[in-house]
């Protein structure tokens, strides 16, 4: 896609983006891979859990279990979004699964993401600056809905200065907040948030499954060293098998390789 196209394309996004504090962008992963590609994450869940049980919890880097969930990653309009917020060098800090079970229960767990979700130890201070140094992408596998435990989300959180989990703000991260709405979605589709965003997982009352992988994006100048913790490595031969745009989202991840991306 030629520059003005790209623009012209991913403007109401990243104005949303910025205003909301969110957008959800469609067919990122094209429809007729999207089946595939949520087996793929399905199946190797186990595999990654297995893995990690002999191995240690944050010993493989959960995207080597799904090269081809991966490699949707760079997708060019989702990654002109993100670079139009964070700066054109970008990073992923972290991957997980967030597969949810039929009859999943769940009171409200509000929250905001890396580096601003003060449960964690890695988080910077309230209040927080208004630069955006954080995106959070859910890549809906299976449609999100409201039966099926689509993402709670509060719009224009992300400029709010108090915070659920703020000890000082009163507000309590189990409480139904006012604004809230749960995101939807069909599959392939990504909900992309500011990570200071408000939001929560929601319960999944439906027979079926809601899959989901959660990818956060950072500038390239942010501290990615989490205690050892979501900072899984990828196995040097899995890593080059990556196609060049997706080597630059996780170089740091590799093993045994010497920086070439980046340099
Ligand atoms: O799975 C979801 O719907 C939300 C996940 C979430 O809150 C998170 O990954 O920070």
């Amino acid at each position: 896609m030629s520059t003005d196209n790209l623009s012209e394309t991913i403007n109401p996004y990243v104005t949303q983006l910025r205003e909301e504090g969110y957008c959800v962008l469609e067919n990122v992963i094209p429809s007729d891979v999207v089946d595939s590609v949520r087996d793929e994450v399905e199946t190797s869940e186990a595999d990654y859990s297995a893995f990690s049980k002999d191995n240690g919890h944050w010993t493989r880097n959960v995207i080597s279990f799904m090269p081809g969930f991966a490699e949707h990653l760079a997708n060019e309009r989702l990654l002109g979004v993100i670079r139009e917020v964070l700066g054109p060098q970008v990073r992923i800090s972290q991957t997980e699964y967030k597969i949810r079970p039929p009859h999943y229960q769940l009171v409200r767990a509000y929250h905001s993401d890396f580096p601003y979700d003060l449960n964690q130890k890695w988080h910077i201070t309230q209040p927080f600056p208004t630069a955006v140094i954080g995106i959070t992408t859910l890549w809906m596998l299976t449609d999100f809905t409201t039966e099926n435990g689509g993402t709670w989300i509060v719009p224009k959180s992300h400029i709010d200065l108090r915070n659920p989990r703020g000890k000082e703000d009163g507000i309590g991260d189990r409480n139904p907040l006012e604004g809230e709405f749960q995101a939807t979605g069909s599959a392939g589709s990504v909900l992309i948030m500011d990570s200071r965003i408000w939001h929560s997982n929601a319960e999944n009352p439906s027979d079926g499954r809601r899959t989901a992988v959660v990818v956060r994006y950072a500038p390239w100048w942010l501290n990615l060293e989490l205690f050892g913790v979501n900072t899984a490595t990828i196995p040097g031969e899995v890593f080059d098998n990556m196609s060049d745009d997706v080597k630059l989202l996780y170089e740091h991840r590799a093993e045994e390789r010497e920086p070439t991306v980046w340099v």
